[in-house]
């Protein structure tokens, strides 16, 4: 009865007029001006989504919508780009003794990596994958764009001890004074059995060490048949409601094109026990998922591998991430500048720059190595840069042209009747 007295009304007296949830005559189309909240209208599913699932209606006032710029960055040599020298999967940055701190992947090795199907030819001075034989080095910075390479921070241990064929893909934790690096300690040459390996740490009193490997396995692999059995991946982690909070990757499945999934695992201790959330995967898609302290929760950059690939999620609770914005051109394994990383307090305020990787610096394949480089975007609650929320992207044609078809791809439509 509520709503059929103004639907007559409605019918009666306008021809565009609707009855809205409350019941209220809706006179007229959508609003010209886009209304910040949500009208009290009969909205199509589009339109309820865009009220429900972002933080506001336009991107341009949407705190979890960014574009991102990129910088090369000064100071890291590459031998030239030879492939004998790779820098990646940058970790989060810290500012310490005056300075920006960030500790990466790096191999240096005699030859380039012979890559993943011919894992089994590897030896111990031939690296399977770009990361295999790899230690995790460091380096400190005034500006965030010139970068002082300091020196190992954490090198492979002797074998059999957790790490000891490569330690890669690290990320730091201030905790009580004290700084924890996790990262994936290899077992096996990376590409052998899959990309299989736990998480090792190693800890220290300073960001410049010395470094004192706990030599066990910190977060284990999951049960047999279950998603993460092989590969705990990106380690990565933040201090939220008081505990420490390890996200993490996984890829997962037995098809050639597996599925990639991020969860958490929770301590009180840096060096554990870990307890893995009952909910894992916490993300359906998401590989190198970098993650921060945003207002009560957390929000991370899902930039590739899944549905949900190129979004930016959020979850108010730190587990349940929903799609908070969709943008392109993202940073890969992006490290950001988090000042607030270990004490957020229900008050998390962004990032608006960091460390991430390009994995494709070599036009030769057999030349294979990585490089870093600097984003800067506005994910920031203290940072209002309109230039970062413009929506449109302008690539130049040749950004298009290098994602040429293949040559099966060209084959089958050269065999196609319907061209
Ligand atoms: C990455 C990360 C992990 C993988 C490999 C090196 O970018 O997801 O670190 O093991 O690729």
């Amino acid at each position: 009865m509520k709503k059929i007295l103004p639907a007559l009304l409605c019918l009666l007296l306008f021809s565009a007029c609707e009855v809205s949830d409350t019941g209220e005559t809706v006179v007229g189309g959508y609003p010209w001006d886009i209304p910040p909240t949500k009208p009290d209208r009969p909205l199509s599913m589009a339109m309820e989504r865009l009220y429900d699932n972002y933080l506001t209606p336009r991107p341009e006032d949407n705190e979890l919508f960014s574009s991102f710029k990129y910088t090369r960055l000064k100071g890291f040599d590459y031998n030239g780009g030879d492939g004998t020298i790779s820098r990646r999967d940058a970790s989060k940055i810290i500012f310490e003794n005056g300075k920006y701190y960030v500790y990466y992947t790096k191999r240096h090795t005699k030859v380039p990596p012979i890559g993943a199907k011919r894992a089994h030819e590897s030896t111990d001075e031939i690296p399977s994958t770009d990361w295999d034989l790899a230690e995790i080095w460091y380096a400190t910075s005034e500006d965030g764009f010139t970068w002082e390479e300091q020196g190992v921070a954490v090198p492979r241990p002797p074998k059999p001890t957790v790490g000891w064929r490569a330690v890669t893909t690290t990320d730091i934790l201030k905790w009580k004074g004290k700084y924890y690096l996790y990262y994936q300690g290899f077992l096996e040459a990376s590409g052998k059995k899959g990309d299989h390996c736990p998480v090792a740490a190693s800890f220290a009193d300073s960001p410049d060490g010395p470094w004192t490997p706990a030599n066990r396995i910190i977060i284990p692999n999951g049960e047999p048949g279950t998603w993460d059995q092989y590969s705990i991946h990106d380690p990565y982690p933040l201090v939220y409601k008081d505990k420490i909070y390890v996200y993490f990757k996984a890829a997962y499945g037995d098809r050639p094109d597996y599925l990639v999934g991020n969860g958490l695992a929770m301590a009180d201790d840096p060096l554990g026990p870990f307890e893995k959330h009952p909910l894992n995967p916490l993300f359906n898609s998401g590989h190198e998922t970098a993650l921060f302290p945003f207002r009560e929760g957390i929000a991370a950059l899902v930039i590739r591998n899944g549905n949900e690939s190129n979004t930016i999620q959020y979850a108010p609770d730190g587990i349940n991430f929903n799609i908070a914005a969709v943008t392109s051109l993202m940073p890969t394994a992006a490290g950001s500048y988090i000042p607030d990383a270990f004490n957020s307090n229900g008050n998390g305020r962004g990032i608006s720059w960091g460390l991430c990787h390009f994995t494709n610096a070599s036009d030769d394949p057999a030349k294979r190595y990585s490089v870093l480089a600097r984003f800067d975007c506005d994910l920031s609650l203290d940072v209002d840069d309109a230039e970062m929320k413009n929506t449109q992207l302008w690539l130049k044609p040749d950004v298009y042209f290098s994602q040429g078809l293949s040559a099966q791809q060209r084959e089958r439509l050269q065999k196609s009747s319907d061209k």
